[in-house]
């Protein structure tokens, strides 16, 4: 090699050498981590109450972190969000009115606003310079920020919804995991479910949350005990599931109603059809009724589930949330 190929080689080495450092690597229990390569530190801030950040991953794009926990990544962040908002809204038989509490990505809200049939979404998100890094830096949701329909409210979603005389066809709970000391456990609650939010929803009205890691060995942790809970205070239940890649997990989510969660996966389609603006990427009528059907260590739990999620009894992930 001569010396000119040599200081070249030399060089990037150098380069691989550094790059090599530079990952950002989460606790995802305290005997395991979950670590992304880098391209670089996009943006970072800090609130009244967590520390944010965007960074460029060589793997899933565009990931936004808080408090060093990962929310989202800008390449399958479609699979939550899609699967978060389309199910409720494609059961009800005429969605017009959409409460996000949390939400402050604005993903959701992007997502809700897709439906034709809504009139108006609040979003409400305790945390304003999340919402404010999030519309500046998030250019894929910045239609939905500037959307007409959507009223966007800055406080505690528990004391908002408490306050407003207004039902909402939908409520939809795109809150951080519940965490010890963190901002929101309190809202995966059986006395919140039951006293604050189910008084606001309509008549045939759908309340659907996020509900944690719901893999073989994960879904004990909150999921299945978000079930259970809001099998005390609603009628009609339907837990479902589908893998997020960046998550490193499968994911739950639970739907709740007091009228019949009907789900044809014929209907589904004919309403994404008629209803929706755009394409969705990742729910069809198929994969989105496949997605109720749990295997049979995940099926047992929530059969078996007897825990409900209580401020004084309740359960988190691993983490600790900043108290405020
Ligand atoms: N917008 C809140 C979404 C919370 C999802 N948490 C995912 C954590 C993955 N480790």
């Amino acid at each position: 090699m001569d010396s000119q190929a040599d200081a070249k080689d030399q060089c990037r080495h150098a380069k691989d050498d550094a790059d090599a450092c530079k990952w950002y690597e989460e606790e995802i229990d305290d005997d395991l981590k979950w670590s992304f390569a880098l391209n670089s530190v996009l943006h970072k801030g800090t609130s009244k109450y967590q520390e944010i950040a965007l960074i460029d991953t060589k793997r899933f794009g565009k990931v936004l972190v808080i408090d060093g926990k990962m929310q989202s990544a800008e390449i399958d962040e479609f699979i939550y969000h899609e699967c978060l908002i389309h199910p409720s809204l494609l059961c009800h038989p005429n969605p017009k009115t959409v409460f996000i509490m949390g939400g402050g990505e604005g993903s959701a809200a992007r997502e809700v606003l897709k439906h034709r049939t809504v009139e108006s979404v609040v979003m409400c998100d305790i945390d304003e310079e999340v919402v404010d890094f999030c519309r500046k830096y998030l250019t894929v949701n910045q239609s939905a920020f500037g959307d007409s329909k959507l009223c966007l409210i800055i406080n505690d979603a528990k004391a908002e919804l408490e306050k407003r005389e207004e039902q909402y066809d939908i409520i939809v709970g795109d809150l951080s995991d519940p965490m010890e000391g963190g901002p929101c456990y309190q809202l995966y609650t059986k006395s919140f479910y039951e006293q604050i939010l189910k008084p606001k929803l309509r008549h045939q009205g759908i309340f659907v949350t996020q509900a944690g890691p719901a893999g073989v060995l994960t879904h004990k942790e909150v999921f299945s005990s978000i079930y259970n809970t809001l099998k005390h205070v609603f009628k009609y239940v339907v837990a479902y599931t589908t893998h997020v890649p960046s998550f490193a997990d499968t994911w739950g989510w639970v739907m709740a109603s007091d009228e019949p969660l009907v789900m044809d996966s014929r209907q589904i389609d004919e309403r994404i059809g008629e209803r929706i603006n755009g394409e969705l990427l990742y729910l069809n009528g198929e994969s989105l009724v496949s997605s109720t059907t749990m295997n049979k260590s995940v099926y047992t739990s929530l059969l078996n589930e007897t825990h409900i999620y209580t401020e004084e009894n309740a359960r988190f992930l691993y983490g600790h949330g900043k108290g405020w």
